[in-house]
């Protein structure tokens, strides 16, 4: 148990703070000054968490995990760490003893937003649920200085501004100037023999970046166990170069220290898409580099060589983008500590396992071989021989497929495959959901799968429940505690109780009317930022996901459209009112993205300039979608719009947050919606659409056409006229054409038309259940009740058992 404080010691502490860091009394601290020092008291509690396990953790016979990643996406942290510490009543009342309301600083705190999406928010919901149950890990990632973009909505566009989290954000970042670590970049390879005629690789003529850790302490729910998130800052180790600066080169005296800035400067906002840029092969050296050496040193500190590493730690990557830590291990292991090839690897394929996020290939990265070469010539040797030893085992093991082998190959037609070397150096390669994990056996590894079957497994997605529910649906969250009691907090499954209630009126009318205040929550904050009044009594009907073909926003918008077409064409039409909510970003180079959003914003304007619509049909598009702003958003949605084409979304996790809040999920059968179907019945969501085979029917047979369909289906055709036409003046020829006649390859290769009628029968079907208050307030719970299983800690244990080994802290004491 955490100690409990009093307000009066917090007072003291606050206050203590205050003066100290700032020179000010309470009285006349700034609001950010009282977050700040609110902040640092909650940091000194954790930090003493923290310290009081270093010796367990640093025992090498307790292993931890080290969990890569490029991207995590904590969101807010105030909130979390009280609650998780079980404080958040009282720092409330010390705080109400200045007059400060609580809730005011909490939307003071700018998010940590360290990554684009659904990969990184996983990344950190896992984090939480490692800390929660107990267990050492630690994230380590990149600090970088501009997170995601800021969006923006002008004139109907995107537009995008930098992310400044630090000014605020710092806060939670202790450095440790002393643990940093040294990175060397370029330079050449020299062979050099000693006596013996033994030969080395001597790494001549390199640049040296510093990499300075920031740390991040993550707590967890109830527990002592406060683990670290490392985000690693690029600097230089000359800052400037004053021979140059004497000869008035002031720009270029400072050169090397922005070369070595920019590394961590600023995240990349593109997903699902690869490009083989030189800084992103830079930022992810430069992380894996700098938490390579630390976990050897670390490891050396407390054991006498680093043959038994892997006891101590399991490495795992999100996805490829951390991939280099396997070449980069081998080359500390063999160049700085001696180790032979083979005992080498034994002990980095015994330490490293992968997980797998996406089958889309212009997601899976693939670098050019040339540009590696140059900026990591080391690295590139090591790939190059791990690659000539695969492709003799290959031959071992299709020696008729030739075609197999060079899909396999790690290196082929001068493009290092990332996504090929982590499935050949990992124990251990996982899907993120059940569906996408059959797939990665089936489609995507198959070879891999012939070759080393017990490799795979499956590990379905889960959530930081406590965060979307306990923090951001509290009267939802009272109501479970009260009807199933507190043990639902930490354990997930207990939600289940709930079903006890389905047949309750009273408990179905309590959740109506917490759902009720908490869609007038978000309707104040609509009319705030979108100026557009919604009627609190329509369906909440919410799509918020970053923007992606797809992901198929654009299909919505489809029925949203034929909604609008139906309502012009017979005014009088009867009709459950409907707010359509989205939220979404799109990478700045996505054009398509960008015109779905510019339709977004078109049509909702469209919409609300016309009297014979508007009171029926509203489209609200919230800027900038974030992880705080979701948390605002999921307890008032209704419907969860999960429409990817089967077989592309990986999982998803939105769909969790919102299934967890009492929405109903209308969804295709893809990633982890399978799951919720499955968890829930079809009673309980709508389902549309073609299912995996169909589609991967239809991509055979390649007589798709939707021009044919548009022909045939008049709402359709009308859709189509409505955009070409023009909505609130602007045209969408583009969208258009990509439907209908193809744009960069395919026409409408998400099969929008294709599955259209099906989704608009879905979203009638909605809308009767919808009419029966009973019937919907029963699915809705039921899908409460069935969110269990997609709790983070359920997946966290699942990793620990079957992939790195790993227990509680205590447990082996
Ligand atoms: O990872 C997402 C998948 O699309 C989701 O289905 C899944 O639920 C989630 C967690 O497993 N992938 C994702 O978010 N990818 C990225 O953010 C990404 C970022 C950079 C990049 C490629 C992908 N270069």
């Amino acid at each position: 148990m955490i100690e409990k404080f009093l307000a009066k010691e917090l007072i003291e502490r606050i206050e203590g703070k205050l003066q100290r860091n700032f020179g000010r009394e309470p009285e006349d601290a700034t609001k950010q000054q009282i977050f700040r020092a609110v902040c640092l008291v909650i940091r000194d509690m954790m930090s003493e968490l923290w310290l009081e396990n270093q010796e367990i953790l640093n025992d090498p016979v307790k292993k931890q995990v080290i969990y890569l990643s490029m991207e995590f996406l904590p969101g807010a942290s105030l909130r979390n760490n009280l609650f998780n510490l079980g404080l958040s009543e009282a720092f409330q009342e010390a705080l109400a003893a200045y007059g400060q309301n609580i809730e005011e600083l909490y939307e003071l705190e700018p998010d940590a937003g360290l990554g684009n999406g659904g990969l990184g928010r996983l990344a950190s919901c896992y984090l939480d649920a490692v800390s929660s149950l107990e267990m050492a890990g630690h994230g380590m990632s990149i600090c970088y200085e501009y997170g995601i973009f800021k969006q923006k909505i002008q004139d109907g566009n995107q537009v995008e501004t930098a992310d400044d989290w630090l000014s605020l954000g710092d806060i939670w970042l202790i450095e440790k100037e002393d643990e940093k670590e040294e990175v060397h970049f370029g330079g050449k390879l020299e062979e050099v023999w000693d006596d013996t005629g033994k030969m080395k690789l001597i790494h001549r003529d390199y640049t040296t970046v510093i990499a300075i850790p920031k740390d991040m302490l993550i707590t967890g729910f109830d527990s002592r166990v406060v683990n670290t998130l490392r985000l690693w800052q690029s600097t230089s180790p000359i800052s400037i170069d004053m021979g140059l600066f004497a000869k008035g080169e002031y720009l270029k005296s400072m050169e090397e220290k922005h070369k070595a800035e920019v590394i961590s400067k600023i995240l990349y906002p593109e997903d699902a898409h690869e490009e083989g840029k030189m800084l992103r092969i830079n930022q992810q050296y430069f992380f894996i580099s700098a938490s390579m050496h630390t976990l050897v040193k670390n490891h050396l500190k407390v054991s006498e060589n680093l043959d038994d590493f892997h006891h101590h730690y399991a490495v795992h990557i999100n996805d490829t983008h951390p991939t280099m830590a396997i070449p980069e291990l081998m080359r500390i292991f063999m160049d700085e500590y001696d180790y032979e090839w083979e005992s080498a690897w034994d002990i980095v394929t015994k330490t490293i396992s992968y997980t797998n996020h996406t089958v889309m290939p212009e997601a899976l990265e693939q670098w050019p071989e040339n540009l590696f070469a140059k900026l990591l010539p080391r690295l590139h040797s090591i790939v190059k021989e791990i690659d000539r030893r695969q492709n003799a085992n290959l031959l071992k093991a299709f020696p008729d497929e030739e075609a197999l082998r060079n899909e396999m190959a790690i290196i082929h037609n001068g493009k290092l495959r990332m996504a090929n070397l982590c499935v050949t150096a990992s124990h251990t390669v996982n899907g993120v959901s059940a569906l996408h994990s059959t797939i990665l056996r089936e489609k995507l590894f198959h070879g891999f799968y012939r070759m080393t079957p017990d490799k795979f497994t499956n590990v379905t997605n889960g959530i930081a429940y406590r965060r979307w529910l306990c923090q951001a649906n509290p009267k939802l969250s009272e109501l479970i505690e009260e009807l199933c009691g507190p043990g639902f907090k930490k354990d997930a499954s207990e939600l289940a109780g709930l079903l006890a209630y389905q047949d309750d009126a009273s408990v179905l009318e309590r959740l109506r009317s917490i759902k009720k205040e908490n869609k007038l929550i978000l309707a104040e904050y609509i009319k705030n930022h979108n100026n557009i009044i919604v009627n609190p009594d329509s369906i909440f009907d919410v799509q918020v996901k970053r923007l992606h073909e797809y992901k198929r926003q654009l299909l919505n918008l489809f029925h949203i459209m034929d909604l609008y077409n139906q309502l012009r064409e017979n005014p009088q039409m009867e009709m459950q009112p409907r707010t359509f909510i989205f939220g979404a970003k799109a990478a700045a180079g996505y054009y398509m993205a960008k015109q779905i959003i510019r339709l977004a914003c078109q049509l909702s304007a469209q919409l609300e300039k016309d009297p014979a619509v508007r009171d029926r049909i509203k489209l609200v598009f919230l800027e900038n979608y974030s992880v705080s702003l979701s948390e605002m958003i999921m307890p008032a949605a209704e419907v969860s719009e999960q429409i990817s084409l089967a077989g592309k979304e990986a999982s998803g996790t939105g769909n969790m947050k919102l299934m967890l809040n009492g929405a109903i999920t209308l969804g295709t059968m893809d990633g982890a919606n399978v799951e919720i179907y499955e968890a829930v019945g079809r009673e309980n969501m709508f389902l549309f659409g073609m299912q995996v085979e169909e589609v991967d029917q239809m991509n055979q047979e390649g007589l798709y056409s939707p021009w044919c369909y548009s022909q045939g289906n008049a709402n359709i055709a009308n859709i189509l006229e409505l955009m070409s036409k023009g909505i609130n003046d602007v045209s969408f020829m583009d969208i258009v054409n990509s439907l209908t006649t193809g744009f960069n390859g395919a026409s409408d290769p998400y099969y929008v038309i294709a599955d259209f009628e099906s989704y608009k029968q879905a979203q009638k079907n909605v809308t009767a259940a919808y009419q029966d208050i009973n019937r919907w307030q029963k699915m809705s719970l039921a899908n409460i009740a069935g969110a269990g299983i997609f709790s983070a800690d359920r997946s966290v244990k699942e990793y620990a058992e079957r992939i790195w080994g790993i227990d509680s802290i205590y447990d082996i004491l």
